[in-house]
């Protein structure tokens, strides 16, 4: 029997959501709605999220970064001469309290220097969104607020243009595609 294309249109719609939603590395959205930034707003992730807590997207100020776990990457850079302490939230921790379900990060430095970062490289690296070096924030002269830090000292893999484009500094925005 014939399927009119009026009875398809619906079931092709829900196909669509799975077919979009399946393969995308879900990320556990937040068990609450993202509460509003009280300071001025560092990072702004738009695109596919689930907590947007201002009109179409989630935006972060420090205490809001500040309040997720904390965690250290210690490693050398090609930024700097010698190692270095890097600290903040994971950057899938972020991502997760944003509700991100997605596959690539656009990526947006104050700079305008735009690079896309997979979701995938936050699930298989600690990749941190550091909000400080050696324990202090950042200036956007020295590189902040933001920093995108793989663990280069963790592998000769993440040594390596590749990860290094990715390690986009003065981050100001993410685009959840
Ligand atoms: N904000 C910002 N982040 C950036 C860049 C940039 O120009 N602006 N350059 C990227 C590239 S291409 C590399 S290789 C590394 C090192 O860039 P640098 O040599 O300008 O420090 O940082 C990455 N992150
Ligand atoms: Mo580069």
């Amino acid at each position: 029997m014939p399927v009119s294309p009026v009875h398809c249109a619906p079931r092709r719609g829900l196909l669509r959501q799975l077919v979009g939603w399946v393969p995308a590395l879900a990320l556990a959205p937040a068990a609450l709605a993202l509460e509003p930034p009280s300071g001025p707003v560092l990072l702004s992730i738009t695109g596919r999220i689930g907590q947007p807590n201002a009109a179409q997207r989630a935006d972060f100020d420090l205490a809001m970064l500040d309040a997720l776990p904390q965690h250290e990457v210690v490693t050398r850079t090609p930024w700097f001469k010698t190692e270095r302490r890097f600290s903040g939230p994971l950057l899938r921790d972020v991502l997760a309290a944003a509700g991100a379900r997605g596959k690539t990060l656009g990526a947006v430095a104050l700079n305008d220097y735009k690079v896309e970062i997979p979701v995938e490289d936050t699930l298989a690296f600690r990749v941190l969104l550091a909000t400080r070096l050696d324990g202090k924030t950042m200036a956007v002269r020295d590189k902040g607020p933001l920093f995108i830090v793989y663990p280069y000292d963790d592998s000769a893999d993440l040594r390596s243009e590749r990860y290094y484009n990715r390690s986009a500094w003065q981050l100001r925005s993410l685009d959840v595609r």
